[in-house]
């Protein structure tokens, strides 16, 4: 089902081959700019650079886009007041987990006008300054918070026409001077506000899932959180390169902050479905570790990016799950309430630390991250 390294290898398509072409050069003197995407195009190139073409390694799904399926929008409007709003609601999550592992909600709680500025304020961190902005770039993994260019860019086989800020919050959120200024305010109210929603989900599911509503919130492992901030600058050539490739999230949700630019895309049956953008929304979707547990009632499914000539588009991905020593450690395996002689256990009990040293080994080379762990 998916392009493995040795088909890659079989279609002529390894860069490794090519004698002229040093890409671990190219890569090199790209991440020592310090300024990322932003600064390749601020330097005024109209071709990108060869280290970002991908489009030829993406043939594993059709790229089709099916314009009549679209993501569920659940509205959380009074589930806190009114149980048979609530109930109804519980039962739309329960399909969408189900089906699609991706939707989007509204009257979530965040004011459109908090959303508006965590927006505005990751743009002023990319479109700020260069001397600024490369103070923060970093790939030193005990920062709380990074400025980089591509999280694997050293072991993708292609890299993203992407930016990004990450702002990590567990086991301690950052100091608030070590947040740019240009973005300060807002990310420490959004990431608490995110935080809040993101119990709240977890109650939705586990309610879901026929369980306490406190399940999931009782989870070392899922307590956590960290902060991807997103900048897509326009992309010259958008034809030869993705935004993100595909993937799925290794966490146990994920909420995320899209403007209004579009290119999220979920695959859905094995076609691309837009996430279209719904001003003062969020999109939700189940992690990995989600559909570990629930032993596949939750699925994870892969999502992309697309790369454009407009832009820039900016997204905030809050990944929840606890990858400090203590939640990293913990045990994670199929709820036992869940299984039963019909439904078999068919993942075998792991760690966290297993799940994402994984992940991070293969990087985002779009095969399926679970695999190592099913019986
Ligand atoms: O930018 C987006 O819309 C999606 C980002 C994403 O998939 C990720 O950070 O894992």
């Amino acid at each position: 089902m998916v392009l493995t390294s040795t088909s890659e290898l079989d279609l002529g398509l390894d860069p490794n081959k090519d004698s002229t072409y040093d890409r671990t050069a190219e890569i090199k003197a790209f991440d020592e700019t310090k300024l990322g995407v932003k600064g390749l195009l601020d330097s005024g190139v109209t071709k990108i650079p060869r280290m970002f073409h991908s489009s030829n390694l993406d043939l594993t799904h059709t790229s089709e886009t099916d314009s009549n399926l679209s993501v569920p929008l659940i509205n959380l409007k009074d589930i806190g007041k009114n149980s048979s709003l609530r109930v109804q609601a519980v039962a739309q999550i329960q399909i969408a987990c189900k089906e699609w592992g991706f939707f989007q909600v509204v009257n979530h709680g965040i004011g459109v006008e908090v959303l508006d500025e965590m927006i505005c304020g990751i743009r002023r961190f990319h479109e700020q300054d260069a001397d600024v902005r490369k103070t923060f770039y970093t790939r030193d993994n005990n920062k709380k918070v990074r400025y980089f260019s591509n999280g694997s860019l050293y072991r993708d086989p292609f890299a993203n026409w992407r930016d990004t800020i990450a702002f990590f919050q567990t086991p301690d959120p950052p100091n608030p001077e070590e947040i740019p200024a240009v973005c300060r305010d807002i990310v420490i109210e959004y990431s608490k506000k995110i935080r809040t929603l993101g119990h709240t989900i977890f109650q939705l599911f586990s309610e879901a899932l026929g369980l306490h509503p406190s399940y999931l919130n009782e989870l070392a492992s899922a307590d956590g959180q960290f902060i991807l901030c997103h900048y897509y600058p326009p992309c010259p050539e958008p034809e030869l390169t993705f935004g993100t490739s595909k993937h799925t999230d290794t966490s146990f949700m994920t909420i995320l902050l899209q403007d209004q630019m579009g290119g999220l895309q979920v695959l859905h049956e094995n076609q691309w479905v837009d996430v279209h953008p719904v001003h003062g929304s969020l999109v939700v979707n189940i992690g990995d570790l989600l559909q570990l547990i629930t032993n596949d009632m939750f699925i994870s499914v892969y999502h992309r990016v697309l790369s454009r000539h407009i832009g820039p588009r900016i997204s905030v991905a809050s990944f929840f799950k606890n990858s400090s020593p203590q939640g990293a450690a913990e045990v994670v395996g199929p709820i036992k309430e869940l299984l039963s002689e019909e439904n078999p256990a068919i993942y075998r009990d792991t760690t966290l630390k297993e799940v994402m040293a994984h992940y991070f080994e293969k990087g985002l080379d779009g095969n399926y991250s679970l695999q190592p762990f099913r019986l």
